[in-house]
């Protein structure tokens, strides 16, 4: 199979008036930038390079048009060879961030989506029936809504909370940006539709808590995943609550304190019932010092959302609930499980210290050890520092490396936009929000393969993500506003084996629905796109 490859690749949804603008292409002549309207030329320019790219295996030049300080509409033509259109504007990407936030209400579970909010991708209730609890058939309870995970409808309570954090901080790092409405069932012109949406992912994770003593099932999903063009609503196999698991409690823990913080000025009453659900499952974790980790019992074959430490998720857990209540039996937590050995900068959803280290990096200064602080703050820079670094050496502009290449690599690809743009608020060094915006441009299509990863954004978005409602539904476009997990060198489903085989880390990456190693879509990848949107769309900073 050819992959198809475009000279010119560039941000589809293009760049912002102020900042850096940059294209790539594999030719070294000189360009122009030309106005698609006027077919005037505006810029001309020297191609940067050649620089080659180890990821992608090419040989690449940089195009370089930030000079450009007038709104339009562009393309760039070098040879014979024309790029595709792009605007340069002062807010290009807030219908984006609407698009990737309205993704989350098209996951919605255990409710109808009505044509008023979906469109043409409504569909009836799914999911409504009581899960069981595994080893214990007879007891079951109500496991309704919340989002679908993924490509499959499984709900799974480590990835729930790395999703909610990062809407939960972007909100509250960046309130400006979420003045306008998504168009969702409680769209009241009050609550921003982020805090509505949000709450439907929380009001689920409430009952994934064991009442009996606060431990937190680790998933709820079918024995099996079902078939690839089955619709929620007909997906009727029992719903089975998979066993308590320490990663899960505690990022449950940690969770439902942010968004205790969060919800505190806007209802207080649900705030109040996050925060007493939080020291709940915070004493089963008490009395359970030893990890549980997860492992799919026998008879489950769902996502497992393994992990080998509860570590991370325990500091997390101490360093918001102390945050939440300033109580110092938690600071006390957070200060021992600060000295033990591992990350303390990860945004993932096996790792989940950054959040731990935001949250304590969060305190003012009467109510936090300095010392300890100083040091995280240094870690988080040089880390950032680090990214930078990597992504000079790059052809294209990211801060990825060869084995970043993974299952999900745009989640590392966003992860890293967060952890700059983090780095840029502590030391005001403008390159770390520049690099955070370049890892943007590659979402957006200046990536080898010029795909936008972002379904219904950019002139050649991906099609067929592997996610069954878009197989099921008989509707050819995709729902948009879903983000592709990205190219994969490991090569883990039976079509990337098959079509991908020798093909450089950058490029392990193949639009088709089969592809679930490769194109599947999660809540988790869409996440950090908004904390990283809410930046560049902030009215303060632009
Ligand atoms: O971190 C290691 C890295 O150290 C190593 O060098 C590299 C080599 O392959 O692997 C990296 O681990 C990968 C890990 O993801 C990274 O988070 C594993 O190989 C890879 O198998 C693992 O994939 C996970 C996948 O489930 C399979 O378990 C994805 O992270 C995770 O996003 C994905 O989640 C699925 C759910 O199970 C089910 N629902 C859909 C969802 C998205 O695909
Ligand atoms: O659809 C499933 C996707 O959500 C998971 O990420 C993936 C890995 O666990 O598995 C997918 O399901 C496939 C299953 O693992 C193997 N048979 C084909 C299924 C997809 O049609
Ligand atoms: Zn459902």
């Amino acid at each position: 199979m050819k992959i198809e490859k475009r000279k010119i690749v560039l941000n589809q949804l293009g760049y912002l008036l102020d900042k850096e603008k940059r294209a790539i292409s594999t030719e070294a002549s000189p360009f122009s930038v030309v106005d698609k309207n006027t077919n005037s030329i505006v810029f001309s320019g020297e191609a940067f390079g050649p620089i080659f790219d180890q990821a992608s295996s090419e040989q690449v030049y940089v195009l370089d048009f930030s000079d450009i300080q007038e709104e339009g509409d562009y393309y760039i033509k070098q040879s014979e060879s024309k790029s595709l259109s792009f605007p340069i504007s002062e807010k290009p990407y807030e219908s984006l961030q609407n698009g990737v936030l309205k993704a989350f209400y098209f996951l919605r579970c255990g409710m109808e989506l009505k044509e008023e909010y979906a469109g043409v991708w409504k569909h009836k209730a799914c999911h409504t029936s009581k899960g069981k609890v595994l080893n214990e058939p007879h007891l079951e309870l109500d496991c309704s809504g919340g989002w679908h995970d993924a490509g499959d409808y499984g709900k799974y309570t480590v990835a729930a909370a790395k999703a909610l954090a990062d809407l939960l901080l972007a909100y509250q790092t960046y309130p400006q940006s979420f003045l306008s409405t998504i168009s969702i069932p409680e769209s009241d012109g009050i609550i921003p539709d982020i805090l509505h949406e949000a709450r439907y992912e929380l009001e689920w994770l409430l009952k994934m808590q064991n009442l009996r003593d606060g431990g937190v099932f680790h998933k709820v999903t079918t024995l099996a995943f079902p078939g690839l063009d089955v619709m929620p609503e007909e997906d009727e196999h029992d719903l089975y609550l998979c066993p308590v698991s320490s990663t899960a409690t505690a990022s449950f823990v940690a969770v439902l304190a942010l968004a205790s913080t969060v919800y505190r000025a806007i209802d207080e009453a649900f705030s109040i019932r996050c925060l007493e659900a939080a020291r709940k499952s915070w004493s089963w974790l008490e009395s359970n010092p030893e990890m549980v980790l997860f492992k799919n019992p026998e008879e489950v074959s769902t996502g497992e959302y393994g992990d080998s430490s509860d570590l991370d998720e325990r500091y997390w857990a101490a360093a918001q609930m102390y945050h939440a209540t300033k109580e110092e039996v938690y600071h006390h937590a957070f200060k021992e499980l600060f000295l033990k050995d591992f990350k303390k900068c990860e945004l993932g959803w096996t790792n989940v210290s950054g959040y731990g280290t935001l949250s304590y990096l969060s305190l003012n200064i009467a109510e936090a050890d300095d010392s300890i602080q100083n040091e995280l703050k240094r870690e988080w820079v040089g880390l950032a520092n680090a990214l930078l670094q990597q992504k000079k050496t790059n052809g294209y502009p990211t801060s990825l490396r060869e084995n970043d290449f993974i299952w999900g690599s745009n989640m590392v690809l966003l992860n890293h936009a967060m952890t700059l743009l983090y780095a840029f608020h502590f030391s005001g060094k403008e390159s770390f929000e520049q690099g955070a915006l370049a890892q943007l441009d590659y979402l957006l299509g200046c990536n080898p393969l010029g795909y936008s990863y972002v379904t219904g954004f950019g002139a050649n978005s991906i099609q067929n993500p592997h996610y069954r409602p878009a197989v099921g539904d008989g509707i050819e476009a995709p729902i948009p506003g879903m983000i592709a997990g990205g190219p994969n060198k490991g090569l883990q489903d039976e079509y990337a084996k098959q079509v991908l085989d020798g093909y450089p880390p950058s490029k392990c990456f193949v639009d088709h629905q089969d592809s679930y190693s490769t194109n599947e879509i999660t809540i988790y990848w869409n996440s950090p796109a908004i904390f990283v949107l809410a930046h560049f769309n902030d009215l303060d900073i632009n």
